[in-house]
């Protein structure tokens, strides 16, 4: 895990933010994916990913997360349009609505698969002890 800042522009036309060089990330972004339309309240998530890594961002709105490793829990709140987040394989993750109608883009390191999904906390939990993930 870890907090981006996009490089931002500001003028009196409004505000540019950009994010080109996310090699030390991952290789390719594969795959950018939204998430609109959800109100206040609502809970998303709830999984994690064994091989999938993304650079997330929220610009529009507010989206907590409640990321863990298995070992730790850290909560993270997206509420500015320059502010990134990249979550790396086998966190798990839970995002919480905190205004009606928040954005998240997200920037995948894959295609969509379902099979890299754990959708299960004790599966997840059994992983992280058998040392499936090598923690940097
Ligand atoms: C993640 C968080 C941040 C697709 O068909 N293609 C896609 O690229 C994606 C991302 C999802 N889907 C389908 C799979 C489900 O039938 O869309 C449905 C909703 O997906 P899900 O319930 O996984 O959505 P979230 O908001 O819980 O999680 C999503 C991503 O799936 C996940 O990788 O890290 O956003």
């Amino acid at each position: 895990m870890e907090i981006i800042k996009f490089p931002t522009v500001l003028s009196k036309f409004g505000m540019l933010s950009y994010f080109q060089d996310f090699a030390d990330y991952f290789s390719e972004i594969k795959r950018i994916y939204y998430i609109c339309g959800v109100k206040k309240g609502i809970r998303r998530g709830m999984h994690a990913h064994k091989e999938l890594e993304q650079i997330t961002f929220c610009p529009y709105g507010t989206i907590r997360f409640r990321l863990d490793d298995g070992l730790s829990k850290e909560e993270i709140i997206l509420n500015e349009p320059n502010k990134g987040l990249y979550i790396g394989k086998g966190i798990w993750r839970e995002m919480y609505w905190e205004e009606d109608n928040s954005v998240l883009v997200v920037a995948a390191s894959m295609l969509y698969d379902e099979n890299d999904y754990i959708r299960d906390y004790e599966t997840f939990l059994s992983m992280v002890k058998s040392g499936y993930w090598v923690r940097k």
